[in-house]
């Protein structure tokens, strides 16, 4: 029953037997069965097709006991329901990137048709998989974080044409956050329909600009995105990365869990606020040392952190060389913990 999902349960900050766990980017290019597709397919067509999709959503479950499934997609695989052209190389790089009104002017109308049916496809599929126990998450991309690709064009260190943008075309942002804002909660609303539990929302560029500027010109966005959803009854996972100056101002925005990376003293969050719970953070890089080193990473974040209403998972998505005994240990510390 899907009360017993241990992932909701720690949502809902109810008891639960174990803390549960789940890894950002579970289905990634760590996987020696994930790199032979990637002989086979491009990423375009694993995440453009749900059969796919779904059986990449699997791999890491096969080798795995992980509590939730996330969906192989991108985050710009609604994008097209806007009229929006992208390719990978390896990250999104986008056909014509936004620079000015004329760019947002040109977006099209939300096309429902358009909104990634592989990904709700492949949620009906994968949930028809999946053990009853195994929670199965949704996402999207935070309004930011996607207009930080549409603008820049592809995935740059600091993203200074997005950060210009705003300051010198911030009307232009506006209604560019407000259309992504609209289509995003659609989506993850059509994701809830199709079965999935709980959305997770990637704000991975959340930090770019001050805490002034994101007050006035990102939060009314992700805010208003973040309230369409919970008032379908949507539980929501909000992970922000590399945003430490932003955290009190997250801290404020609806979600039922404030997902951080390793930057964070995610004990303090926690603390802080009784009333949600925390997803995190190890650091994916500590787990490219090996078995031992993640092991004790481990034991020292189930030490710091009050187990109701944690989730475990790494503060970033992990890194394609990752040894597949890092994930060992990192599974055994978490169901072998006494408390
Ligand atoms: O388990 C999973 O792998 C889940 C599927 C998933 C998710 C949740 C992928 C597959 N991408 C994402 C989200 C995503 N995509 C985010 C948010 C999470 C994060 O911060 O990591 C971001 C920022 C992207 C953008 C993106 N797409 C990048 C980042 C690098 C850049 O240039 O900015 C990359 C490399 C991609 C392509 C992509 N998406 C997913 C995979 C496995 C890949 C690599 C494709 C490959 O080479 O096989």
């Amino acid at each position: 029953m899907s009360k017993d999902r241990l992932v909701l349960k720690a949502i809902r900050r109810e008891p639960t037997e174990r803390r549960p766990l789940w890894i950002m980017r579970q289905a990634g290019r760590y996987l020696p069965e994930y790199r032979e597709l990637r002989k086979i397919y491009s990423f375009k067509a694993l995440s453009g097709s749900a059969e796919l999709s779904t059986k990449v959503t699997l791999l890491p479950l096969k080798r795995y006991p992980l509590d939730a499934a996330i969906i192989f997609a991108d985050i710009m695989s609604p994008l097209p329901a806007l009229g929006i052209n992208f390719d990978f190389d390896p990250g999104p790089v986008i056909e014509n990137p936004i620079r000015d009104q004329a760019g947002v002017d040109a977006l099209t109308p939300l096309d429902l048709e358009k909104l990634a049916p592989e990904v709700i496809e492949a949620l009906k599929q994968t949930r028809a998989a999946i053990p009853e126990e195994t929670s199965l998450l949704g996402f999207c991309g935070a309004p930011w974080t996607l207009a930080a690709y549409l603008v820049e064009g592809r995935g740059v260190k600091d993203f200074p044409t997005l950060r210009a943008f705003a300051a010198t075309q911030p009307e232009a942002l506006s209604m560019l956050l407000a259309k992504l804002s609209e289509a995003m909660a659609t989506y993850l609303i059509n994701q809830a329909h199709a079965g999935a539990d709980a959305v997770q929302v990637f704000d991975s560029w959340a930090g770019l600009l001050s805490l002034g500027n994101w007050e006035r010109l990102i939060r009314p966005h992700l805010q208003k995105m973040l309230e369409t959803v919970g008032e379908a009854g949507i539980p929501r996972i909000l992970f922000l990365q590399n945003a430490p100056h932003l955290m009190e101002a997250y801290s404020s925005l609806p979600a039922e869990v404030l997902a951080v990376d390793w930057r964070v003293d995610i004990a303090d969050v926690q603390a802080r606020h009784e009333n949600r719970a925390v997803q995190g953070n190890i650091d994916p890089a500590i787990l490219l040392h090996g078995a031992a080193s993640t092991r004790a990473a481990a034991k020292d974040l189930l030490q710091r952190v009050n187990p109701k209403g944690h989730i475990v998972n790494l503060g970033h998505g992990i890194l394609p060389k990752t040894p597949l005994e890092s994930v060992d240990a990192l599974v055994d510390v978490v169901h072998n913990e006494k408390y």
